[in-house]
């Protein structure tokens, strides 16, 4: 962005003590927080949560080292959003994989410094002609953030059309954990889900407590549960709590996909793992004229006593 953009944008939108905007890696403009309580780290480009660490917290998200930043690029970690589908397009393969949202330019419509000393922060997505060739419903994506000790996310999308359309979404966030051998994820046993490992669909049903000792790529169904990853290394558990969210989706590429997607560096799936608050396969969600979805997922730290 040109310095003069960058200046308007800070004239606009930058609130001291809580939020400036920066020319960020590869020419991605940044918003940097800092309150109170945590950091964060936001892309204007997909609206891209790409850090956030409570005050006296490691770092909650994971981000690769070895990603490429560019114009139109996925970032490799934070919170990557899947809008207005989530996985391959239904019917075009040649449409990108999780939609469009998180390559396009988002726009800041507001900041805000709360009274409790949390930065909000509303980005809005730019359509064009681009977008609409590809999702031909009159619409809008908005990303409401809120960035305290706890990370508020909310994917809203309007439906300003006269006919109903269904999405499939996800806010796809990478956690940074110590090792995938400290850690264990609760909060979806018995639950039915889709295992994708392999390229397969196959149901099956989750006995225990997850946890990752090969690649797994799971979508869960019909659950509204919160998901807890304990890390026996950093001695913290992560609560990730959702509202209008029917699916929870646990990846981790493991060796081989990891290093044939090239941008995870050595070993960098040890350090990871995907827990993705969503509304994907049976629980695509149907939004009818004139009407707002919000799929909303509130992250926190505890201690693992
Ligand atoms: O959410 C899990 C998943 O659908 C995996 O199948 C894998 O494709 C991952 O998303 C990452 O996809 P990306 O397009 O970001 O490389």
């Amino acid at each position: 962005m040109s310095s003069t953009d960058l200046s308007a944008l800070n004239s606009r939108f930058a609130i001291p003590g809580h939020v400036q905007f920066e020319d960020g890696p590869g020419g991605l403009t940044i918003a940097e927080i800092a309150n109170s309580h945590a950091e964060a780290t936001i892309a204007l480009q997909g609206a891209h949560v790409m850090n956030w660490q409570p005050s006296g917290q490691e770092p909650v998200l994971w981000l690769s080292r070895f990603g490429k930043f560019a114009p139109g690029k996925s970032i490799r970690g934070g919170v990557p959003i899947c809008w207005p589908w989530f996985g391959p397009h239904a019917e075009d393969a040649k449409l990108p994989g999780h939609g469009f949202a998180r390559t396009v330019m988002w726009e800041m419509l507001e900041t805000k410094a709360l009274p409790d000393g949390a930065t909000f922060l509303c980005l809005g997505l730019i359509e064009t002609d681009a977008t609409r060739t590809q999702w031909p419903h009159p619409s809008s994506a908005q990303l409401r953030v809120t960035v305290s000790a706890e990370l508020k996310i909310e994917l809203v999308t309007c439906n300003t059309s006269s006919a109903p359309f269904q999405i499939g979404e996800a806010l796809h966030t990478y956690f940074h954990i110590s090792d995938v051998a400290n850690m264990a994820i609760r909060g979806l046993e018995a639950c039915t889900y889709l295992d994708k490992v392999g390229g397969s669909s196959t149901r099956k049903t989750q006995r225990g407590p997850i946890v990752i000792e090969s690649e797994v790529d799971r979508v869960y169904l019909d659950t509204e549960a919160d998901c807890l990853i304990e890390d026996r290394g950093l001695k913290r558990r992560i609560r990730i709590a959702t509202r209008g969210s029917r699916s929870t989706v646990v990846w981790n590429p493991w060796i081989e996909k990891a290093e044939k997607m090239g941008d995870f560096g050595p070993e960098g799936y040890r350090g990871m793992v995907c827990v993705e608050s969503a509304n994907a396969v049976d629980n695509v969600v149907t939004v009818l004229p004139g009407t707002e979805h919000i799929l909303l997922t509130v992250i926190g730290v505890e201690a693992l006593t």
